[in-house]
């Protein structure tokens, strides 16, 4: 798309302008800010736009479709946005989210920041009201300093006062979205933007098509000998795959690696898949040996934060919460400042992981010593065990259903459809899903992420189907779907192939809370008692199935892999199963006083 799209004066009608802006015409041209905008876009090869219309976006969502843009219009800006990061996360491009001005804006900023911490690139538009009264806060129509509200939230802000400065406004969002540690940007257009003309030629050239957007970043020479050296001499060696290691898209070289080098391996959530779950070296099963025995852990695009206690205390062998296990670390990632923010990294590796990843397998040479048999076997015990346990467990059938039962079936379609797309949250149903249903391929799990937020649901699997393409899984917690739920609508409109299962058991957690007081009003953990949520999904079109046994819930995926039919399973769980807050039980402060 070398164009700059033709617009002529107010006074002609949209018919001739479309006219116009399909092919060159000999009057003289101008364009504006609306289509250098969607033209800035698709320089860049940004071929959708997430979003929600208003005041002073709605023309601009017509003109970008008009212009070959996919737009998705949602519900709500919120899941808009998550659908826009989690296509970042993706393709590596940014996704884009756009909105109207404060309410809207600030709708979307919720999955700006969560970008941001889960290091996704995206880009968040709004409109904005008119500067010099929002300035001087005479009360505009939603008026409100939306760049200083989301400066700290994005890894960058950036805001366009003049139409000609569109292309680079586009092109500093991109730069700033993609390059080194991805994250959330947001780019404030006020609404004045839009309209402004600008004669075409110039226009065409303010545009920037952002050369090399992600720049390599090699690591130095003797950070992946220090690397390598530590790994060979370890006793009882490890690699953790992060988010980032399944976003670098390095699939070959990283498989590559962990096979030449024999090191167990354990995927972070949504690194399940990186290599398959079914990989003989995958510790995932051994998680809880494997932590605090190894002697020297790989941490390949994943952080030492909360999800993997900091690095310190008892999962790693710590005497005390605070203690440290004695574990060296090697740490691959882009950010330099990164590595000691948890524990001592004894060796940084920093650059972009395809390239550290492909420098480690150079210098892992011929002669290289795969790890001491004694820790492979050890593991590979561990696992068993714990295979079998779980087979034991999965092999049940309880009435009614628990999470176990449930997703024992969840577990055999993906199995059987390896290039869907799973989505995933809520407490247990997120703990139970992630550790029963294997992934056999990258970049097929998505989740709540480093936040453990809830509501990503729907907008992640809008975003996975239609950029895949492919089939979407949704598991979801009663409680988690309802953060979303009303983009079914959203899956109708579009037809899109998701198939929500939600594992219902009637509250937050769990559903057999009461009110201590004996009042009339429920506990707050608890829903209304077999609700069925399939008929929202029939409200619009798409298939509702109620399934009270893992028969039932099987027949009803498998019908919807099937007929690629928008589909919501509302699976009935014991109301009793369930940990309150999954496995992160002990996060919660309880007080001391009963
Ligand atoms: P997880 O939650 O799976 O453990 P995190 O989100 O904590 O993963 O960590 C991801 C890490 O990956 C971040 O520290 C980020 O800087 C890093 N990262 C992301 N993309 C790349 C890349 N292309 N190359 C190197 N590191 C990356
Ligand atoms: N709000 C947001 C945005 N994110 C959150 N993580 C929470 C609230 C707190 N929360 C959790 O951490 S899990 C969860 C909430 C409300 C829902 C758990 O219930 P569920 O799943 O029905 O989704 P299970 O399977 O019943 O545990």
């Amino acid at each position: 798309m070398e164009s700059v799209t033709a617009t002529r004066k107010e006074t002609q009608s949209q018919a001739a302008a479309d006219k116009a802006s399909a092919g060159p015409t000999t009057v003289q041209q101008e364009t504006d800010g609306f289509h250098l905008l969607i033209d800035a876009l698709k320089q860049n090869g940004i071929d959708t736009i997430f979003g929600l219309p208003g005041i002073p976006i709605t023309d601009l969502t017509r003109k970008a479709q008009a212009a070959g843009l996919r737009v998705i219009s949602f519900r709500h800006e919120q899941n808009a946005g998550y659908a826009a990061s989690i296509a970042g996360f993706m393709t590596q491009k940014p996704g884009i989210c756009l909105t109207v001005s404060a309410p809207g804006f600030l709708n979307g900023l919720t999955a700006l920041a969560n970008a941001t911490t889960n290091c996704f690139p995206m880009i968040l538009i709004s409109g904005s009201s008119e500067r010099e009264i929002v300035d001087l806060q005479q009360g505009d129509y939603e008026e409100m300093d939306q760049l200083a509200i989301a400066k700290p939230l994005a890894k960058a802000a950036f805001r366009v006062l003049h139409a000609e400065d569109i292309g680079i406004g586009v092109a500093r969002a991109i730069r700033a979205a993609v390059s080194g540690r991805p994250g959330g940007v947001y780019l404030d257009l006020p609404a004045k933007l839009f309209p402004q003309a600008v004669d075409a030629a110039t226009g065409r050239n303010s545009l920037i098509r952002v050369v090399d957007p992600a720049p390599r970043q090699i690591p130095s020479e003797q950070s992946v000998m220090r690397a390598v050296e530590l790994l060979q001499n370890a006793k009882r060696p490890l690699i953790i795959l992060g988010k980032g290691a399944a976003y670098a898209q390095a699939d070959a070289d990283i498989r590559a690696l962990v096979e030449k080098t024999g090191i167990p391996y354990l995927p972070m959530a949504m690194a399940k898949g990186l290599l398959p779950d079914t990989h003989d070296l995958s510790a995932a099963a051994a998680r809880s040996y494997v932590l605090p025995e190894a002697d020297v852990v790989m941490l390949i695009g994943a952080r030492l934060n909360w999800l993997l206690s900091h690095g310190k205390g008892k999962t790693w062998g710590g005497a005390s919460p605070k203690a440290w296990g004695g574990q060296k670390f090697i740490q691959v990632d882009i950010s330099p400042t990164e590595a000691d923010s948890n524990v001592r990294i004894d060796a940084p590796v920093v650059g972009d992981i395809g390239s550290c990843v492909s420098a480690m397998l150079k210098a892992v040479d011929s002669k290289w010593r795969k790890p001491p048999e004694d820790w492979l076997t050890a593991i590979a015990e561990r696992k068993n065990k714990n295979v079998a346990k779980m087979a034991e467990t999965l092999a049940k059938n309880p009435t009614p259903m628990n999470f176990h039962s449930a997703l024992a079936v969840v577990r055999d379609i993906v199995k059987a459809n390896p290039d869907a797309m799973l989505v995933n949250e809520g407490a247990n149903a997120l703990d139970f899903t992630r550790s029963i249903v294997d992934m056999y391929k990258p970049r097929k799990r998505l989740d709540v992420g480093t936040w453990g937020v809830m509501g990503i649901g729907m907008g992640f699997s809008i975003a996975a189907a239609v950029v895949s393409g492919q089939q979407v899984i949704a598991v979801e917690g009663d409680s988690a779907f309802g953060f979303s739920g009303m983009e079914v609508e959203t899956i109708c409109r579009y037809n899109l192939p998701v198939c929500i299962v939600i594992l219902n058991n009637n509250g937050v957690y769990r559903g057999d809370e009461v009110n201590p007081t004996g009042g009339a009003d429920p506990s707050p953990l608890v829903f209304v008692k077999d609700a069925r949520y399939e008929k929202l999904m029939e409200a619009f079109g798409g298939v509702g199935v109620h399934a009270t046994t893992p028969a039932a819930l099987r027949t009803a995926m498998e019908e919807a892999v099937r007929s690629r039919r928008p589909t919501l399973i509302n699976a009935i769980i014991d109301e009793r199963a369930g940990t309150e807050s999954g496995r992160i039980t002990s996060l919660n402060p309880t007080a001391k006083k009963k």
